[in-house]
């Protein structure tokens, strides 16, 4: 299991739950002839210095887009190269914060701008060697569409995009979320069981188990990732208030002993508040993941 830890590039999500929000450290890169030209790659090589030197594995970036100019890949390919990180994952509710998109919208015109959306993020992401994550974007149900039909939506927008990831050898990520932010699936064993139902073979969609949605609504969170087993793709490694891994109350040593015991060997990617400081948010999930992790 490896050490990610999220960068955020959407000055829209200044306030979510990302430790490095790149805006706040774009500043300290200075502007070269030959270094980052533009706000974005400064950010980016700011933060991405931070998690090398803090010993991460890698970085989860969340961007604007799938565009060159909000994802700026060649950039990213020889930055990450440079300080041996790996990619983990690109998330894509950017669609959602900055668009109002989602997967469930009940006009089919904005269901499929947000396909659109995160496709052009799924093939960014691939053509880097790293996966993307449907969190946000999943939607809800709403007027003129009910449970049944959201679960339509959802299924065919996994599938779709599920195979596109697939053609660049990833998965792809499906992130339940807990009840203030989605009635689609809350719960990972329901989440589960609907991939298992719903989706083709040729898709590769695996969950994401962000540990702190999971201690909002499962009732025994390591047994829930046994149950779970080789569908679980991706972990936010937070803790019960999403702070860093530590800073809560959350039963650790349960849940890294259920992802040993069922062979998981993805990333621990922290995703929480950058709370006290950036810097102590992260400091705090290295050694958290460290402390809890024999690799
Ligand atoms: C949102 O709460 C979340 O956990 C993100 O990973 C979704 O994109
Ligand atoms: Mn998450």
């Amino acid at each position: 299991m490896r050490a990610a830890v999220t960068i955020c590039l959407v000055p829209e999500a200044a306030h979510g739950p990302f430790v490095f929000h790149a805006a706040e450290f774009a500043a300290r890169e200075p502007r070269t002839l030959t270094g980052p030209a533009s706000a974005v790659e400064r950010g980016l090589e700011a933060c991405c210095r931070l998690a090398a030197d803090l010993g991460f594995d890698a970085v989860e970036i969340f961007p604007a887009g799938g565009g060159p100019e909000a994802f700026p890949a060649a950039f990213l390919r020889d930055l990450l190269g440079d300080l041996g990180l790996g990619l983990a994952a690109v998330g894509t509710g950017a669609g959602w914060i900055r668009h109002g998109l989602h997967l469930c919208h009940a006009d089919a015109g904005i269901r499929a701008r947000a396909r659109d959306f995160i496709a052009e993020i799924v093939d960014a992401a691939g053509r880097l060697g790293a996966p993307a994550i449907i969190g946000s974007m999943q939607g809800r149900t709403g007027e003129g569409v009910d449970r049944a039909a959201a679960l339509d939506h959802l299924a065919g927008a996994l599938d779709e995009l599920g195979a596109r990831a697939a053609a660049h050898g990833q998965p792809l990520f499906y992130e339940p979320l807990n009840r203030y932010e989605t009635d689609l699936f809350n719960r990972q064993e329901e989440a589960a069981a609907f991939l298992r139902a719903r989706l083709s073979s040729g898709a590769t969609v695996r969950l994401l188990c962000d540990l702190f949605h999971m201690q909002i609504e499962e009732a025994d969170p390591a047994a829930t990732l046994v149950a779970c087993g080789d569908l679980v793709g991706h972990v936010h490694w937070a803790d019960s208030n999403r702070r860093a891994v530590g800073f809560g109350h959350a039963d650790m040593p349960g849940v890294v002993a259920a992802l040993r015991r069922i062979g998981y060997r993805g990333h621990l990617s922290a995703e929480v508040f950058p709370l006290p400081t950036p810097l102590e948010a992260a400091r705090q999930s290295v050694e958290s993941v460290r402390a809890h992790v024999v690799v």
